[in-house]
Order: structure tokens, then C-alpha cells, then sequence
């Protein structure tokens, strides 16, 4: 189907005041404020909870405890926890939801450690939907949908194990991933690069369909951005989050065999990288993609299941059953 002609438009005679709807637009979405939720996952150990807390450190208080989770050490991560966050800058107010997963490698069965991730997040889906379809429905509905899945993989220098192939699968499949190389301080810049080859490799191979997606609707400009960020993707990240000091210099960073790393020098890691794309280029992308692509695939295949069992329970058929269960 082409998209029909764009008219030249029409130049009112006298000013009609309609160029203000994008200051009402953004009036209305200041006070409503912004929701962006993030989850992090893979193997055990790999510094998913350091990252988080480093990604949005100084900034963030956990508003179900009042406590500043910066002053908090690190401990083991048991269950999928969801913790709430409010960021505000100048007038806009960011809520940010992490969801916190355990580290795969600590079950007798490993097998499919993936599944409660994954059920999370079409029950995110499944609920917004649910939602949707009542009659009354709200006029704004609380997006707890998994905008962004930062995906970690362990610094072997080999490549991805068995698990990560079954778990990237299933999630590339219903949210955006955005792979990381965790502990990239364990690397060196060269093995690093190899690293980075040998899974971009492997995500072709395997067909993983990786976040940042391209379409018609992006500019030049954007598609170039898009391009920019494949190549460096997944992104070699360190997390800390201690002050440490060197040389008379405080920064935030880890003291190695080597040396110290800086986690917010760019030619040290790309944990700047990762945050500039997440917050400052893609944040509103990841929210829309996650609607228009991911929850849109999962509304479609429910709203046909749906159909699908009314129509075999009036022709006397066997029921369906199993809506939102796919
Ligand atoms: N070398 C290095 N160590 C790190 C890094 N990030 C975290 N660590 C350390 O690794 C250990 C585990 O960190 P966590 O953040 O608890 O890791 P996790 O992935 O949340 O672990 P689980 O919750 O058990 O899955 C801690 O001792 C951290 O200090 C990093 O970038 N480099
Ligand atoms: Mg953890």
C-alpha cells in the first residue's frame, strides 16, 4: 500500500493558534510523567545488580524504602525483584521500574531458568490487555511492560553457552535485548574486540532479531545511529559502584590486577555508551517499540485465540480454553 500524496497544505489567513498543540502535547506528558522499565538478565555473578545501580547511581533512591541504594553492597540475587525509582530532571519526571532477576547456574536443573523471565513479561502484556479490553477502561493505563532487557554475557572469550542461546532466543522473540559483555574489565581491548566478532557472529547465525530494530519511518540520519550502535553492540560494560581514588583523582571504577578502570571513561569501557543510547538517543524508542512491535504481536495472537475458542464453543466444538496462556 503507498502512502498517499502529502498536500502542500493550506496557509490559514489569519493565525489560528494550532502550532500550539505540540506545547500542549508536552504540557500533558510532563504531568504525566514518563515510565521506562528495564530488567536485567543472564548467568549468575556477572554484576546485573552492580550495573544497574551504576547506570542510574547518584541519581537514585529506592522509593518503596526511602534508602539510597548506592550506600546498599550488592548481595546475591534470590528472586525477580522490582524496585521503582523516580528521576527527575528540569521539569521531567522519569519512573523507572528495574526488575532484578537471579543469576542463571544456581539450579540443580538449569534448564529452564528462562521461563520465569519470560512469563513475566507476557504477563506484563497480558495484563495491559486485559486492561484494554475492559469496558471502562482507564484513560491512561500503567505501562508495566519490559521495555529493555540488558542481556549479560560472561567474559569467556568463547562465545555463548547452550543456555544463552535457548534463553536469547525466547527473549529476542517478545522484547527488546540489548546485549552486554559483562566484567569487560576482565578482558583486554583486544580480546574484547574478538569477543565482540565472535557474537555478532553467533546472533547471525542464530537469527537473534537485536534491539535497535530498523523501519521505513526512520530518517537517514537515524538508520546511521541504528548502524553505529550494531557494530559496537554488545557493548563492553564495567560496574561499580565505589568511589575509588587514585592519584589524588576520586571516580567511580574498580581497582584491578592491572590497574584502575573508570567506569564513565570512554576509553575504558562502554558503560557510557550503553547509557547514553538506553537514556539519551533510544529511551522513547524502546517504550514505542516495545508497544507497536512486541505488545502488538502478543495482542494479535491473543485476540485470535480469543476468537478462535468463541467461535469453536458456538459451533459445539471442543473449547479452546487458554487465552492469554499462549
Ligand atoms: N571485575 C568486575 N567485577 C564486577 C563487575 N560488576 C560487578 N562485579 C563484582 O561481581 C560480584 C557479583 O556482582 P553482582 O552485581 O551481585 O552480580 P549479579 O549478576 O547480580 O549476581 P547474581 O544476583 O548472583 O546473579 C560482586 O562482587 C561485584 O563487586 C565488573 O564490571 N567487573
Ligand atoms: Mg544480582
Amino acid at each position: 500500500m503507498s502512502a498517499p500524496p502529502v498536500s502542500p497544505g493550506i496557509q490559514p489567513t489569519s493565525y489560528v493558534g494550532f502550532d500550539t498543540i505540540t506545547s500542549q502535547i508536552e504540557h500533558r506528558l510532563i504531568k504525566r510523567g514518563f515510565q521506562f522499565n528495564i530488567m536485567v538478565v543472564g548467568h549468575s555473578g556477572l554484576g546485573k545488580s552492580t550495573l544497574i545501580n551504576t547506570l542510574f547511581a547518584s541519581h537514585l533512591i529506592d522509593s518503596a524504602t526511602g534508602t539510597d541504594i548506592t550506600q546498599v553492597p550488592v548481595t546475591k540475587t534470590t528472586e525477580m525483584k522490582v524496585s521503582s525509582h523516580t528521576l527527575l530532571e528540569d521539569r521531567v519526571r522519569l519512573n523507572i521500574n528495574v526488575i532484578d532477576t537471579p543469576g542463571f547456574g544456581d539450579q540443580i536443573n538449569n534448564n529452564k531458568v528462562w521461563e520465569p523471565i519470560v512469563k513475566y513479561i507476557k504477563e506484563q502484556y497480558s495484563q495491559y490487555l486485559r486492561k484494554e479490553l475492559t469496558a471502562q477502561r482507564d484513560r491512561y493505563i500503567r505501562d508495566t511492560r519490559v521495555h529493555a532487557v540488558l542481556y549479560f554475557l560472561q567474559p569467556n572469550g568463547k562465545g555463548l553457552s547452550a543456555l544463552d542461546i535457548t534463553a536469547l532466543k525466547k527473549l529476542t522473540e517478545i522484547a527488546n535485548v540489548i546485549p552486554v559483555i559483562a566484567k569487560a574489565d576482565t578482558l583486554t581491548l583486544e580480546e574484547r574486540a574478538q569477543f565482540r566478532e565472535i557474537i555478532q557472529q553467533e546472533f547471525k547465525k542464530h537469527k537473534f532479531r537485536v534491539y535497535p530494530y530498523d523501519t521505513d519511518e526512520l530518517t537517514e540520519e537515524e538508520l546511521e545511529l541504528n548502524e553505529s550502535i550494531r557494530s559496537i553492540v554488545p557493548f563492553a560494560v564495567v560496574g561499580s559502584e565505589k568511589e575509588i581514588e587514585v592519584n589524588g583523582e576520586t571516580f567511580r571504577g574498580r581497582k584491578t590486577r592491572w590497574g584502575a578502570v573508570n567506569v564513565d571513561d570512554i576509553n575504558q569501557c562502554e558503560f557510557v555508551y550503553l547509557r547514553e543510547f538506553l537514556i539519551r538517543t533510544h529511551l522513547e524508542d524502546l517504550i514505542e517499540t516495545t508497544s507497536y512491535i512486541h505488545y502488538e504481536g502478543f495482542r494479535a495472537r491473543q485476540l485470535i485465540a480469543l476468537k478462535e475458542n468463541a467461535s469453536s464453543r458456538s459451533s459445539g466444538g471442543p473449547s479452546a480454553g487458554g487465552a492469554y496462556q499462549r
